[in-house]
């Protein structure tokens, strides 16, 4: 394993130790690892959510230690979570539904670091060469205007590769879910959800179950009403939104 994210360790304890550790979620194994070198073992004790990987550990380590670097100042809109939390959600999101797919799992942990943080596809494409290129297809391309931009995920969704999809789906579910929890202004609420069906329907036939939590979510949230004849309609309003 390349392990260019260990050196980097004393920058990830030092977040660790002053970002609110102890409402993160942490993954497990990899802790343990680092824990010789770096990390008191008593900051693990008072974990309540607890993430495993198996035996996947040695592979992913070092994409999940970058992002963390990288997102190491951001912390989650709704929830005031570290924001690798939302990366490690994703991931382990798709470890549940697909456990062999080694690349999305991958990808999934480090898909904002270019979008979000100062971390440049040279940078990536150094360091995990085999992901840059599925970080890149899930990165949205700010210097076009936000309309298009947003437009663009719902048009180019068909067209990425199988890792991407998984990624972008997976990445919708948990943040609607988020929105769902949160959101108070159900209009807004059901214009997030409609325009992120939107982007999945494109991308149909990647992964049943995700699909399916998809799914659960929308009906659930969504008036039945809304869901069979609105969609469209608020996916605009959300295309017309700042
Ligand atoms: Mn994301």
């Amino acid at each position: 394993m390349e392990l260019w994210a260990f050196n980097k360790l004393p920058y990830l304890k030092l977040w660790l130790e002053t970002e609110g550790f102890e409402n993160s979620m942490v993954y497990k194994p990899l802790f343990d690892k680092m824990k010789p070198q770096v990390v008191d073992s008593d900051i693990f004790e008072s974990q309540s959510q607890i993430i495993t990987f198996g035996p996947l550990l040695d592979d992913l380590a070092d994409c999940l230690l970058f992002a963390s670097y990288h997102h190491r100042h951001q912390k989650r809109k709704f929830s005031g979570l570290p924001y690798i939390t939302h990366c490690i959600g994703v991931a382990k999101m798709i470890y549940d539904c697909h456990p062999t797919e080694v690349l999305a799992i991958k990808g999934a942990f480090l898909h904002d670091a270019i979008e979000d943080t100062e971390c440049t596809s040279d940078e990536l494409e150094l360091h995990f060469p085999d992901v840059a290129k599925i970080v890149m297809e899930v990165t949205d391309d700010n210097s076009i205007p936000k309309v298009e931009r947003k437009r663009h995920q719902i048009t180019s969704g068909p067209h990425k590769s199988r890792e991407a999809k998984l990624i972008k789906i997976a990445d919708k579910i948990y943040n609607c879910k988020a929105f769902c929890d949160e959101l108070e202004d159900k209009e807004q609420l059901y214009a997030i959800l409609a325009f992120s069906k939107l982007v999945i329907d494109g991308m149909r036939g990647t992964s049943e179950s995700l699909e399916a939590m998809f799914d659960e979510l929308f009906f659930e949230h969504m008036p039945a009403m809304l869901a069979d004849c609105d969609v469209e309609a608020y996916a605009e309003k959300y295309l017309a939104s700042k």
